[in-house]
């Protein structure tokens, strides 16, 4: 099956990053593809990529890079497939440049911004939107907030011997 999400990482650097990703799109069987472009250093290919990844059948980028982050709203600048960035942390700043990149982008070309190294709110967000015409996603989707809300719940084992609250507190 041809890739939904298209990943775009800012450089080699940004790899595991960019695995983790991919391993959150994999569990939740969601076909993407991952590449490497930067908006400074191969200006140029993300242009092309940006511009051709709709025809390619690409439904949702999600591009992550950090310093002065400018690869998410380049992208967004050559394409109306919604793009998700995710600003990360690297540098004397620590992913706040990079999260000002992403976020403050001028009126016209948006990007959704998730938070500093949040690539995981990105996956989920790319799966919520692509949802939207798929239904099978969307029981996928709904099974993984399932099994984390129980994982919250079933962390309360672990308050004992603390005056934990009563399971009827949430009832
Ligand atoms: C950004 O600059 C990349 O996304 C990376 O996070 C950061 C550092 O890149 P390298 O100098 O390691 O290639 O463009």
């Amino acid at each position: 099956m041809s890739a939904k999400v298209g990943i775009v990482i800012g450089s080699k650097s940004d790899l595991e990053r960019g695995k983790e990703a991919a391993k959150l799109l994999e569990e939740l069987a969601i076909p993407y593809e991952i590449t490497i472009a930067s908006a400074h250093r191969t200006p140029d290919d993300v242009a092309s990529y940006a511009k051709r990844a709709a025809e390619r059948g690409i439904g949702v980028i999600i591009a992550m890079a950090g310093l002065a982050a400018a690869l998410p709203g380049a992208i967004a600048a050559y394409t109306l497939i919604p793009v998700i960035g995710v600003p990360l942390e690297a540098g004397a700043l620590k992913g706040v440049d990079a999260l000002l990149s992403v976020a403050q982008m001028p009126p016209g070309v948006p990007v959704a911004a998730v938070g500093i190294g949040g690539v995981k709110n990105a996956v989920l967000m790319a799966a919520r939107i692509l949802s939207l015409s798929d239904g099978a996603l969307r029981e996928r989707l709904n099974s993984y907030v399932a099994r984390a809300s129980g994982d919250v719940q079933s962390a309360r084992s672990s308050l004992e011997g603390l005056p934990a609250a009563p399971d009827e507190a949430f009832d």
